[in-house]
């Protein structure tokens, strides 16, 4: 086995499929309820952060941070996450981004095991949607981590859930702060998105399309 490699380790949000845009829609829509005008350029910072700090970040966008008590804003993200479920409903397995599926399938071929480490409470609902949930050995979601990315305790866990050493594990994300924790979690981290966004990374792939298990290995191996 390729210097020990043992798991993959997905994000799924910008990995696996392209949720961003009903995560967009859901926060729009509440934003103008409060008065708040929020683009899809401001989307682009709430990707891999929590619900609550999305709102947060909202809510200062809208300079109304102060206007609400811990209680008021966890119902504006109680309907928020209502109108995102009733979107995410859509979902089906042609929302697999471009080329994910193949690579999926050759990880699986070559033995190694299938983690996803993700910061989304739906993570599961999205993973059943897409055909997926069978397809994994692992599944960590929000719902049981105490530390957000970029703390690296959702890709320990996917370890520890995969009974692989940290080590030798690959994990791959859509989100600066979700690199940041593959690499504090000891992993090697291959990103997907602009190249000059992560600094931090092992590897950038612009696209999904252009993932490759043997280019991964490779660079993997000369570590
Ligand atoms: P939820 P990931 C993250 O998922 C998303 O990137 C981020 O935009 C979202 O705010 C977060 O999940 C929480 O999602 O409201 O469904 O719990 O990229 O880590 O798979
Ligand atoms: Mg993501």
């Amino acid at each position: 086995m390729d210097k020990n490699l043992s798991a993959i380790i997905f994000d799924l949000d910008g990995v696996i499929t392209d949720t961003a845009e009903y995560h967009f829609l859901a926060w729009k829509a509440l934003a103008e309820d409060m008065g708040i005008r929020f683009t899809r350029e401001d989307n682009e910072m709430l990707k891999g952060i929590s619900r609550m700090e999305s709102l947060e970040k909202i809510l200062e966008i809208g300079g109304r941070s102060a206007d609400f008590s811990s209680e008021e804003k966890e119902k504006l993200a109680a309907k928020k996450n209502d109108h995102y479920r009733t979107l995410i409903q859509k979902i089906t397995p042609d929302d697999i981004l471009p080329g994910m599926k193949e690579f999926i399938f050759s990880i699986k071929e070559k033995g190694l095991k299938l983690g996803l480490a993700s910061a989304s409470k739906n993570a599961f609902a999205v993973m059943e949607s897409l055909g997926l949930m069978e397809v994994f050995d692992a599944i960590v979601d929000a719902k049981t981590v105490v530390n957000g990315k970029p703390n690296p305790e959702v890709f320990l866990k996917a370890a520890d859930l995969l009974h692989v050493d940290a080590s030798t594990c690959i994990g791959m994300e859509d989100a600066v702060a979700g690199v940041e924790a593959i690499k504090a979690a000891g992993m090697f981290a291959v990103a997907v998105g602009k190249r000059e966004s992560f600094t931090k990374a092992d590897m950038v792939y612009e696209n999904t399309a252009f993932v490759s298990l043997n280019e991964i290995l490779d660079r993997y191996n000369q570590e």
